[in-house]
């Protein structure tokens, strides 16, 4: 990239998280991008002084719902507009929500709708997974391969839920055309059968307090899971990523896989470090704030999940941003059984801080290591990067500005999404990202929102892996 005479913006003096770590350097962007990074750099148009802050790639969310279809008729809280601007505030400038089909729907139309949904609403920069909840031979033959030419190159698929789970045939199907196509599939890995036997022996003994969520979800069924979605894509040979780990039994069944060599990747969220199951068991019906599948985990649970995102077995660090409204979690009445709760906890503006408190300020982690599992190693898997997730010359100016010592006591009144609660209402976290610059637009500065619904664009993702032709070598002999 050839220097220009001048810069359009400066950040100027900065701690700036570089990939080998954090240098007090100047960066100067034109066009949007990232024209150069050194000490003493030539005056910007406009000149962004960063001493005393800590610059981090713009974070990338990729695992956030936000104007998803309806569940048993209510609607999620966030569209676009509120979802991306919650993101933002929070230091996020890339989010990949989903564009789920579920049986019986065509999952080309979802896509276009869900385009629709987002272009004139967004804030900040996004693509889309692609929810495969029908995988039809039409899907699998056509829709599927051209969704994924035209930029949504990673696949979820669901082993539970009414209307989006596959056997495991479905699963080796969507397998096999990811591999022939170089996508990434994500696995929602809970076992079906546990979840449904259990959950019908609890309604029968009229056990329908919220406890019985976290009990009719044991973590045995997410290791077994786990350890199936693993063992299919070994016979496919291709990547697989298990979403929102929960608990220890799958961490070590992930480790396990990669200590044989296995393309497997993991990602875990804030519900799984800073939550837990003893915040759903309340007399009252506010544990519903913390109502999510997979659930939290009894607390003693919490360190092998740290110990997991610090030995790299768990490499992405999303939100699961779901955003039920509490008065919809609880519309049945102070009676509400725990199967009528919609699953989900809203987090897109809380995801970075939480975890840049209890693990940057909290000494557990480098800064580094917090822009990889936040910004860098999403944004290589799902086919963004290098020109998102990482400061380097030529990459999207996509970044947050950090006050490392800010303390912030968390309300729901203070976030930016439209959803009516926080499951992190009075926590103080230490470390706020203060302004958000995203294509080098300054989109958010101390508190005052500088950016228009309808800027963020569609980024067509590239391929994360090397497409493969025909079956896998071991089942061609
Ligand atoms: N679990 C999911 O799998 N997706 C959305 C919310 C949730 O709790
Ligand atoms: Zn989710």
């Amino acid at each position: 990239m050839n220097k220009p005479q001048v810069f359009d913006l400066v950040i100027r003096g900065g701690t700036v998280v570089l990939p080998e770590g954090p240098a007090h350097i100047d960066i100067g962007v034109h066009d949007g991008r990232i024209a150069a990074l050194g000490a003493g750099l030539a005056a910007g148009r406009v000149e962004l002084p960063a001493s005393g802050r800590i610059v981090l790639p713009g974070g990338v969310d990729a695992h956030c719902h936000m104007d998803q279809q309806p569940w048993e008729g209510r609607a999620t809280a966030d569209d676009f507009r509120s979802g991306t601007l919650s993101a933002l505030c929070g230091g996020t400038t890339t989010v990949i929500p989903f564009a789920m089909q579920m049986r019986g729907q065509s999952l080309a139309d979802v896509v276009a709708d869900y385009h629709e949904r987002a272009r004139p609403k967004a804030y900040i920069d996004y693509t889309f997974h692609l929810i495969v909840g029908d995988p039809t031979p039409e899907l699998l033959r056509e829709e599927l391969p051209r969704l994924i030419a035209e930029g949504c190159t990673s696949v979820k698929i669901y082993l539970t839920y009414e209307g989006l789970k596959l056997d495991d045939y479905e699963v080796l199907e969507v397998l096999n055309v990811a591999r022939q196509e170089g996508a990434m599939v994500m696995v929602h890995a809970e076992n079906d059968a546990c979840i449904r036997w259990l959950t019908e022996h609890f309604l029968k003994a009229r056990k329908t307090h919220l406890r019985y969520h976290v009990m009719s979800h044991p973590a045995i069924g997410d290791r077994e899971a786990t350890f199936r979605a693993i063992s299919l894509a070994e016979v496919i040979e291709t990547p697989i990523l298990i979403c929102h780990v929960s608990a220890a039994g799958a961490v070590e069944e992930i480790r396990r896989a990669k200590a044989r060599g296995l393309p497997v990747y993991a990602e875990t969220c804030p519900q799984y470090l800073f939550l837990s199951a003893e915040d759903i068991d309340t007399p009252d019906l506010s544990g519903a704030m913390c109502v999510c599948t997979p659930p939290p985990r009894p607390r003693e649970n919490q360190p092998a999940m740290w110990r997991g995102l610090l030995d790299s077995t768990l490499e992405v660090f999303s939100s699961d941003h779901s955003p039920w409204n509490y008065t919809d979690k609880i519309s049945g009445g102070p009676d509400t059984p725990f199967t009528r709760i919609p699953n989900g906890v809203p987090g897109i503006e809380t995801r970075l801080p939480l975890l840049f408190s209890a693990a940057v300020n909290g000494g557990r982690m480098s800064l580094s290591k917090f822009a990889e599992l936040t910004a860098t190693t999403p944004a290589r898997l799902y086919g963004l990067y290098p020109e998102k997730g990482v400061i380097a010359v030529g990459s999207d100016a996509d970044l947050a500005l950090w006050d490392a010592e800010r303390e912030v006591t968390i309300t729901n009144a203070m976030l930016h999404h439209a959803t009516d609660h926080t499951p992190y209402e009075g926590m103080t976290v230490r470390g706020w990202p203060v302004t958000t610059i995203s294509r080098g637009e300054i989109v958010w500065d101390e508190g005052e929102v500088r950016s228009e619904a309808g800027r963020g664009r569609f980024i067509a993702a590239k391929r994360p892996f090397t497409p493969q032709p025909g079956l896998p070598p071991v089942l061609e002999s």
